[in-house]
C-alpha cells in the first residue's frame, strides 16, 4: 500500500527536477530562475515576480493540502454506505466570495504588472547616454551616439561581440527591427522589450557594477532564432573609455565604404 502510494510521488519529484534542470542548461547558460539583477528596471521585475511567485504558492499549497485533508478525511470507507455529504449549491455567500477573491487577486497583479511596466519601458529624457539597438535575422547592432556600431552576429558557440557599457550609467535604449520581430532579453539586466521594424520602442537600464551578463533573442524569429545571443559587458569609466577609444581608432583606420572617394570617372 505504502509503496503504491510512493510511486506517483516519486515520479512526480522526477519530472519537476528534470523540468528545472532542463530549464537551467539551456543555451548561453541563462538561469530563468533567480537571476541576480543589476540594473533598477532588473530589480524591479525580481521584485514582481516574487511578488506574485510567493502568494501563488502559498495558495497552491493552501488549495493542495485543503484538498489533500477532503480526500482523507471524507473518504467513502470512512462514511456510511448511501452516505451524501451536505449540499452547498447555490449558497450566496460562498458563490459571491469564490468569485471576489480571485478577481481582486487578478486586478492586484495587473496592476502592480502595469506599474512596473509603465516605469521600466518609457522612452526616458534624463539619460546619460543613448543607443540604438537594432535587431536582424540573425543578430544585433548597437548604435553609440558617435556612430560607433558593435556588430553583435548570431552563433551557436554563444561567445558573441559584446555591447559594452560604462557601470552607473543611466542608458536609454531605443529598439528597432530590420526585418522580423526580434526581442532583446538579458534577464539581469531588463525585461524582453521587442525590435519591431518601423515601430520603435524604448528601455533604459543603469548598470550597478562590472561584469557580463547573458540573454538571449525571446522572440521566435526564423530558424537562426536560437543563435541570437546577447552579451552586455559594463565597465568601469575609465575602462569604458579606453575601450571606446579603441573602436574610434579602429573605425578611423578602416574608413568605411561610403566615407572613401569616390572613384574618378573616365
Ligand atoms: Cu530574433
Amino acid at each position: 500500500m505504502v509503496a503504491r502510494a510512493r510511486a506517483p510521488i516519486t515520479t512526480l519529484g522526477l519530472a519537476a527536477a528534470a523540468f528545472l534542470l532542463s530549464s537551467c542548461s539551456g543555451l548561453g547558460s541563462i538561469s530563468p530562475i533567480f537571476p541576480t539583477p543589476v540594473s533598477p528596471n532588473g530589480q524591479d521585475i525580481y521584485n514582481l515576480y516574487i511578488w506574485i511567485s510567493i502568494p501563488a504558492i502559498i495558495i497552491f499549497i493552501g488549495v493542495e493540502a485543503a484538498l489533500l485533508w477532503v480526500v482523507l478525511r471524507y473518504r467513502r470507507s470512512k462514511q456510511p454506505v448511501g452516505y451524501v455529504p451536505p449540499q452547498i449549491h447555490g449558497h450566496n455567500g460562498l458563490e459571491v466570495a469564490w468569485t471576489l477573491a480571485p478577481l481582486v487577486v487578478v486586478l492586484a497583479i495587473s496592476a502592480y504588472s502595469f506599474a512596473v511596466l509603465l516605469k521600466d519601458f518609457q522612452p526616458i529624457n534624463n539619460q546619460q547616454m543613448s543607443v540604438i539597438v537594432s535587431g536582424h535575422q540573425f543578430g544585433w547592432d548597437y548604435r553609440y551616439e558617435n556612430g560607433i556600431v558593435v556588430h553583435q552576429e548570431g552563433t551557436l558557440a554563444g561567445d558573441v561581440t559584446p555591447f559594452v557599457l560604462p557601470v552607473n550609467t543611466l542608458v536609454k535604449l531605443q529598439f528597432q527591427g530590420t526585418d522580423v520581430i526580434h526581442s532583446w532579453w538579458v534577464p539581469a539586466i531588463s525585461g524582453k522589450t521587442d525590435a519591431v521594424p518601423g515601430y520603435d520602442n524604448y528601455s533604459w537600464l543603469k548598470i550597478s557594477q562590472p561584469g557580463t551578463w547573458r540573454g538571449e533573442c525571446a522572440e521566435l524569429c526564423g530558424a537562426g532564432h536560437s543563435t541570437m545571443q546577447i552579451i552586455v559587458q559594463a565597465m568601469d569609466q575609465t575602462d569604458y573609455d579606453q575601450w571606446m577609444q579603441a573602436q574610434l581608432a579602429a573605425m578611423n583606420a578602416s574608413p568605411s565604404p561610403s566615407s572613401s572617394p569616390s572613384p574618378t570617372p573616365s
